[in-house]
This record gives structure tokens, sequence and C-alpha cells, in this order.
């Protein structure tokens, strides 16, 4: 019998439409306000590319209220078996988390909360063919991947703890799963060991921020414009769907922030 790599095939994502309060969204350096209008085109492009694999992808209406919901990778994690609704580190984003849990009741029997005192955040979440890798940040503390640690483990998973970069947001911000064995990582992330026993294939040099892209079914999809490393991985082998993100970006937004993606078993 073939099995299927769960960690990259999937049948269903949920996205969100960005909102026209996504100029109040967080981010480390202030680069200028996204464009609403461009915003919307790009995640149109997103949501295309993930539905020219045949996933069925949900698009949520967008929350006012959360200038930062379009990223809604963030407010959960979706194995097969489950879904865990996060516990997000930045108090802006927190009401995200339960503004997300009634869409994953309509596809999962069963949902688990992550309750506190600690705080994760779903952008610190590599979920391997092998192994579910956490990386510690300014938004995920040991407490909160603890409590999901307890809640993986009733499932046969692994969880590893890892450390984020210092200054980088997210341990994904950093790298993505290429296949069964393959990472992309930024050679700063790859240096800590993190990936020992995975073959690590590094972005090019100057083209860090094209580390959080992601695998989904037959692509791989990337932000636009990262030429060099678009041209290492299709020489590899890998299918490339490039997407506009220049107005994500300016809120420390990439590929992976913008779905939750899984395959209800
Ligand atoms: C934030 O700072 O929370 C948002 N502006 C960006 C979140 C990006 N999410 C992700 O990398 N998973």
């Amino acid at each position: 019998m073939i099995t299927m790599p769960k960690s990259y095939q999937y049948t269903h994502a949920i996205c969100r439409k960005p909102s026209a309060s996504i100029i109040d969204g967080l981010r480390a350096v202030d680069t200028g306000a996204p464009s609403l209008e461009l915003f919307q085109s790009h995640h149109a492009d997103y949501v295309a590319a993930l539905r020219s694999t045949g996933a069925e992808v949900q698009v949520l209406d967008a929350l006012e209220a959360y200038p930062d919901a379009v990223f809604v990778e963030d407010a959960a994690l979706c194995l097969p078996e489950s879904a865990i609704v996060m516990r997000p580190g930045a108090p802006s984003r927190l009401g995200e988390a339960n503004e997300m849990a009634p869409h994953l009741k309509g596809h999962y029997t069963n949902v688990h909360q992550i309750n506190g005192p600690g705080f994760i955040e779903g952008g610190d979440i590599l979920v391997t063919e092998r192994e579910i890798l956490v990386g510690k940040s300014a938004r995920t503390n040991s407490d909160g991947v603890a409590e999901l640690s307890d809640i993986v483990s009733e499932y046969g998973y692994t969880l590893r703890e890892v450390q984020t970069p210092p200054d980088v947001l997210h341990f994904k911000t950093d790298c993505s799963l290429l296949d069964e064995e393959t990472i992309l990582s930024t050679r700063r992330l790859a240096r800590s060991g993190c990936f020992e026993g995975y073959r690590v294939l590094h972005v090019a040099d100057g083209e860090e921020a094209c580390a959080n892209s992601i695998r989904f079914n037959n692509l791989v999809i990337m932000p636009d414009g990262f030429d060099k490393t678009a041209e290492m991985l299709g020489n590899a082998g890998y299918e490339i769907c490039q997407i506009g993100n220049t107005e994500a970006a300016k809120l420390d937004g990439g590929m992976s922030c913008l779905s939750l993606r899984f395959t209800p078993s």
C-alpha cells in the first residue's frame, strides 16, 4: 500500500481575506503601510495556487477587529487526527484563535485548545514526516510547547523543542519543509544543528526572506523575487510557483502564514 506523505499532501486549506485594518498589522520594522488592494490581489493568487493542486480551499471573511488575522497559520495546528487551537503570544492576536475554532470544528471531531498559561503560535511549528519541531520565540514559550506536547503525544507524535533564532519572528520564518527528507533553511537557522538527520537546502545568500515557503501537494509555493533560490529548487526537481508577497512582507508574513493546510482523517 502506498501511504501519502502527510506532511505535505493535503486535501484542504483554510485562508482568511485581508481586512482594511491590515495597515495596523504588527511588524518588527516599519517599512510603510501595506496596500489592501495589492494584498487582496496577492492573496487571490495564493488561493488560486492552492486550489490548482486540487485542494478544497475555504476562504473566510476578513476580520476587521484583528489586523493580523489574514495570517491564519498562527491560530491553529492541523494534524490528520485533530486540530489544536493555539494561544498566540502577541496580545493583539489572542482573540484570533477563538475566531478560528468553530471553522475547525466543521472539519474535525477532535479539536483541542491550548489553555495556557503558556503561549504558542503556529508559525513556530514545523511538522515533518517523522516529528513536530517547535521553535521557542518571542511568541512561543516552554509552557506553550509543553501543553502542545501533551496533546500531540496522545496521537503518537514526537515533539522536539528547538530555538527560533534571535530577532526572527517565527521558526518557519527561516525554514520550510520540501519533502519527507528535505528542509529549505536559512544558514543562520541550519547552523543551530536543529535539522541534523535531514537533507538541508540553503536559500541563496541575500534571499533569506524566501525561506518561508510551503510545499503544498505538487507545488513549492514561494514568494516572488527570489530567483536564485527558485532556480536552485527547480534544478533539484521541485515544481515552483511564485506568488507576490510584498504587502504581507511589510508585516513579516510569508507563504506559510496565509493558510492552514490539512487532511482530516
Ligand atoms: C505578526 O507579527 O504576528 C504578523 N504581522 C505576521 C505573522 C506571520 N505569521 C507567520 O509567520 N506564521
